[in-house]
């Protein structure tokens, strides 16, 4: 029986595929992320020509390390595809992503690129997402107010503001790679993501969310019966 590793190393390596010689890349982060890293990197070192751009400094530390060649949206502001994992994955490609805390960039990255394709194991597949708590990145800067903001416009629609600041692994409040925070939304079932998302996205504290709505345009999940392709 494959493990949860395994499935993802499955959808990292069928997104592979899709990679053509002079692509310029978006490269996500994440467990699953990391197995397309090292995927490519393998491909490069055998002579496959591509750029790319990271989109975490944990992603571009390890594909220096497998000798792929990165750039910047300053330089490369135009992408031919991104390739990412998901904390969930709903039928109409709607995703929540954040849980590595690298948002942000991921959303930059897919909204600069002309497709997107996330990589998944099988239980990222869910019918209604939310039962993974959407992370919302914050700037520090009235960071109390924004979190009642926040809550407000989870009540607005009937969703529990169920709201917490993530700690790092060393017990200290979690900072981004842009130095922001994060809140960690426990919505529930989130029926209306795409309300949801402007209502969040209507907040000046914040910075981002999670919610990646029309931004993936296809998603190859590994499932133990099989590769599921979703576009
Ligand atoms: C990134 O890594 C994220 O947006 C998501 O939070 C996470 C998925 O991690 P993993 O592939 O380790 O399950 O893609």
């Amino acid at each position: 029986m494959a493990s949860s590793d395994d499935l993802k190393k499955q959808a990292a390596l069928a997104a592979l595929e899709h990679v053509r010689p002079g692509m310029r890349l978006g490269i996500g982060t994440g467990s699953t992320a990391e197995h397309f890293v090292r995927g490519l990197g393998e491909r490069v070192r055998g002579g496959l020509d591509i750029i790319g751009v990271p989109t975490s400094e944990r992603t571009a530390a390890l594909a220096r390390a497998e000798g792929i060649t990165l750039t910047t949206l300053d330089e490369t502001p135009h992408l031919d595809l991104t390739v990412d994992g998901a904390d969930e994955l709903d039928h109409a490609l709607r995703l929540i992503k954040g849980g590595g805390g690298a948002l942000l960039r991921e959303k930059i990255v897919a909204a600069a690129s002309d497709r997107m394709i996330v990589i998944a194991d099988g239980t990222k597949l869910v019918d209604t997402l939310g039962a993974f708590p959407l992370p919302i990145e914050v700037n520090h800067f009235g960071l109390g107010a924004t979190v009642l903001a926040i809550a407000a416009a989870a009540t607005r629609l009937g969703l529990p503001p169920k709201l917490a600041r993530r700690q790092g692994a060393d017990g200290k409040p979690f900072v981004t790679d842009g130095g922001h925070a994060i809140i960690d939304a426990s919505f529930g079932l989130i029926q209306e993501p795409e309300a949801l998302s402007l209502a969040l996205a209507a907040i000046p504290g914040v910075v981002e969310h999670g919610l990646f709505i029309g931004l993936a345009t296809a998603a190859v999940i590994a499932r133990p019966e099989g590769l599921l392709w979703l576009s």
